[in-house]
């Protein structure tokens, strides 16, 4: 059985997000995502998600493409989540295009293209202006 897990956020979650994960579900027979904590957000971008992790996890738990998530606290620990989950093929889309390749040594990486004109950010946008 091929393995595939993702990471992201998955905030305010739109068209864009449900297309990456169909199609990474496709290019095996299990699908893992790791959901982006409220507190790793923070700590990227000094902003908390709008819908909290357990929401946002909720969400991409009960989609049909999707078999397991799991909370992924901190981007140093990408490996030994890819370990953890047995996972064959890492999937990101190409907005993270080459970040990713230091783990071609334990599975493939694949960068899946973004579904164009979407995003949670301009999302946010859209609604402040209303
Ligand atoms: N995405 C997409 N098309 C869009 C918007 C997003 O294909 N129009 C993809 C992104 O490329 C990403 C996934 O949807 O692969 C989740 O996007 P985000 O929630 O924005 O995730 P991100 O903040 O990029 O988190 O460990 C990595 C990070 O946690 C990834």
């Amino acid at each position: 059985m091929v393995k595939v897990i993702t990471f992201g956020t998955f905030d305010i979650f739109h068209i864009g997000h449900l297309k990456i994960l169909e199609r990474s579900a496709k290019l095996g027979q299990h699908l893992t995502v790791g959901i982006s904590t409220d507190a790793l957000n923070y700590s990227k971008k000094q902003r908390y998600p709008i819908c909290q992790q357990s929401s946002r996890s909720e969400i991409v738990a009960a989609l049909k493409c999707v078999d397991n998530v799991f909370f992924e606290e901190s981007l140093e620990l990408k490996r030994e989540y890819i370990e953890e989950h047995k996972a064959d093929i890492l999937v990101m889309g190409n907005d993270w295009m080459g970040k990713f390749d230091e783990f071609k040594d334990i599975c493939d990486v694949i960068y899946l293209e973004r579904t164009p004109s979407i995003s949670t950010t301009e999302l946010i946008e859209i609604v402040k202006e209303l």
